[in-house]
């Protein structure tokens, strides 16, 4: 099993949008986009200065814009691709770190894994960030991506049997999670963005990739439809029962745990390793960076906050938790979908 690629997103992506690389297709792309940006509906920004809305989803004009329109119209998925699918922050660093660990453990002991010394993103790479690459990854390719279900190309969901897991996580976690990392890399020209502006925000779902509860039923109506092809996880299932769900995505993912690695402990091996305690205390991931972009480069340490559940309740007012309750029970209701209280 070859997946582990490290980190040929970061160059490749902004030597690529740059225009450093002389692509044909990157070209039509960047022709296509640079026509319809003017005319797209703008929103405040969270971490860049502001949003734009693109079939319905609202992006950074840039990066994310850029990718999505490269995926739809050039990317070839593979019968044998695998996405982690998520909006972010909903527990994407970790869901790649369970994933890589099971997906290769037959290749690396967990004494000197790659996830020691290399931070989750870089082992699982974006799709959205990789065009020029993609073609030469082997099969089975591991890949993540915050594009929205809806707004997948039919290549990748109706035409092939790529798989997805999908990761989703109570909206109140994700906003607070989301101001607190957005406000960290929000350049020092923009004041940053205040609390109560970053929830008005997400209510509206004026967000990177939201509005979020359109992402979440996008992938959980997809999950009821062809369970075979997606697998819906909930990030407080995962910090309940880590062993359980790791378990569930060996077997949705064609690696089951045998008896016998059961028995062995082999599934609290990878639990353990890809713990918030572990990876948030290695080196790699307190001191090193992710360079997304020449303009994008992330602290590892960033990734890794506090990985609790129910902490975005202890910055949000009681009238915040009830209004981001109550647009949450109307958006999902009928769908058989529930978050906590
Ligand atoms: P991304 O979209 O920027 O990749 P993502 O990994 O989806 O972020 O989400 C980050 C959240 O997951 C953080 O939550 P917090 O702000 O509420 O603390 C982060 O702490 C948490 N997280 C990261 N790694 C782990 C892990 N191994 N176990 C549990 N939670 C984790």
């Amino acid at each position: 099993m070859d997946s582990f690629l490290p980190s040929p997103d970061c160059d490749t992506i902004s030597k690529t949008y740059n225009g450093q690389i002389d692509s044909h297709l990157i070209q039509k792309t960047n022709e296509g986009y640079r026509e319809i940006l003017p005319n797209l509906p703008r929103g405040k920004g969270w971490m860049t200065e502001h949003l734009v809305q693109y079939q319905g989803v609202w992006l950074t004009p840039n990066f994310a814009l850029k990718g999505l329109m490269w995926v739809q119209d050039h990317f070839k998925p593979r019968s044998t691709d695998i996405f982690l699918a998520t909006f972010p922050k909903t527990g994407t660093t970790w869901l790649k770190a369970l994933t890589f660990a099971t997906v290769n453990r037959n290749r690396y002991g967990f004494a000197d894994h790659p996830l020691l010394t290399t931070v989750p993103h870089g082992c699982l790479p974006f799709l959205e960030a990789c065009p020029n690459d993609l073609d030469g990854f082997p099969s089975p390719r591991l890949l993540s991506t915050h594009i929205p279900y809806t707004l997948l190309p039919n290549s990748m969901t109706v035409n092939q049997s790529c798989r997805f897991v999908y990761i989703c996580r109570d909206p109140k976690d994700v906003l607070v999670s989301k101001w607190l990392f957005m406000n960290k890399l929000r350049p020092k020209e923009l004041a940053p963005i205040s609390l109560e502006e970053a929830f008005e925000l997400f209510c509206q779902g004026i967000s990177h990739y939201g509005p979020y509860w359109d992402h979440v039923l996008g992938y959980w109506k997809a999950s009821l439809e062809t369970p075979e092809k997606v697998l819906f996880l909930k990030y407080e299932e995962l910090k309940e029962e880590p062993s359980v769900v790791v378990k569930r995505l060996g077997e949705f993912l064609g690696h089951p745990f045998s008896l016998e690695e059961v028995s062995k402990g082999v599934v609290e091996e990878i639990v353990k390793l890809c713990s918030f305690e572990n990876l948030s205390n290695l080196e790699v991931n307190k001191s090193s960076v992710l360079k997304l972009s020449t303009q994008i480069i992330i602290d590892n340490r960033h990734f890794f906050r506090k990985g609790k559940v129910g902490d975005g309740k202890s910055y949000l007012t009681d009238e915040m938790i009830k209004r981001i309750n109550e647009i949450t029970s109307e958006k999902l209701l009928g769908s058989g979908l529930v978050f906590g209280s």
